[in-house]
């Protein structure tokens, strides 16, 4: 009679399919295999695996602290799990669309992973725009950091350092935003790092279309995760009344509403509105609100 071997533990570092990179913690990446025809399991996830031969198989996953996913109509696709922040990384130039911010920090808030605002390309006389577009959420308590990732390499570097040590933290952004610019400039062999999962992974010649992890330095005192789909972030997992607890600035004027379930849209006495009117809540973040509230109230299949 054979003893199965005990489960190791392991780091998920890349996943493709039923195709999974664990990283152990003597450092060793296996290629492992889930038993079912589709596998749950993202960069960021910890697990249990057994070996088989050269390669591995996973026996289970460990609980997550977080996850951090996007659902549109149709499908759920996750970003990765165990997040300790999320950094948006935008531009004044190609301009960041607000709407996407205001969606990844919802969806941020809802997993509850604190978020930081990274504007790049400070050099660029857009950024005074993108700042003016940043007010309301400076206001309202978001971290906001300056970079010139390409111009300012140094100091931008330095800034970078401050935020990321010891962390885990997901980089999403508009395409052009700086998030490979960053990445070189915050991790060594970047290159090297991405073309081993990917190589093992064959998960196709287009490394940026999925999802990987860098270790920051060679004692792994905190990664990066650069993740694809920043575009369309859908946010259907969130019931309409949970939109303005997840917007500091509603939240903060929700107790003046007359009625508990108040929609802010057009009722009497909403706190809300009034917020709005006296100026904390910028006149864009309303109109986003009511554009993502519509969105969410739509029937579900
Ligand atoms: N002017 C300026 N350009 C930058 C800066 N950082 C990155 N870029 C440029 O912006 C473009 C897009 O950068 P990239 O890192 O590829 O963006 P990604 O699409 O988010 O990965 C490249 O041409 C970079 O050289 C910066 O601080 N200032
Ligand atoms: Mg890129
Ligand atoms: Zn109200």
């Amino acid at each position: 009679m054979s003893i199965p071997a005990p489960s190791r533990e392991g780091l998920v570092v890349g996943a493709h399919g039923r195709h999974v990179m664990v990283e152990t913690p003597e450092r060793e990446r296996v290629h492992c295999h889930t038993r079912g025809k589709k596998s749950e399991l993202v960069v960021g996830d910890r697990v249990l695996w057994q070996p088989a031969g050269d390669e591995g198989v996973i026996d289970r996953m460990m609980p997550r602290r977080n996850l951090l996913f996007r659902q549109d109509e149709w499908r759920t696709k996750s970003f990765a799990a165990n997040l300790d922040q999320l950094l948006v990384l935008v531009a004044g130039e190609p301009m960041f669309s607000e709407s996407q911010l205001t969606r990844a920090l919802i969806a941020a808030a809802e997993a509850g992973i604190p978020s930081v605002i990274g504007l790049n390309k400070t050099d660029l006389p857009a950024a005074a725009t993108a700042r003016e577009r940043l007010a309301p959420y400076l206001r309202m308590g978001v971290t906001l950091i300056e970079l010139a990732l390409r111009t300012d390499a140094a100091a931008s570097r330095e800034r970078l350092a401050a935020l990321l040590k010891g962390h885990t933290t997901l980089v999403l952004g508009p395409s052009g935003a700086g998030k490979s610019t960053l990445i070189n400039l915050v991790v060594p062999a970047a290159a090297a790092q991405v073309g081993e999962i990917s190589r093992a992974l064959a998960s196709g010649r287009h490394t940026t279309t999925t999802t990987t992890w860098y270790w920051l330095d060679d004692d792994r005192s905190g990664a990066l995760i650069d993740s694809p789909g920043f575009q369309e972030f859908g946010l259907r997992q969130i019931a309409p009344e949970r939109l303005a607890p997840l917007m500091p600035d509603f939240a903060a004027a929700l107790g003046e509403c007359r009625f508990h379930n108040c929609t802010h849209r057009n009722e009497p006495g909403c706190g809300v509105r009034a917020a709005l009117e006296r100026g904390e809540i910028s006149e864009y973040r309303y109109r986003i609100y009511l554009e993502l509230h519509e969105e969410l109230s739509q029937k579900r299949w």
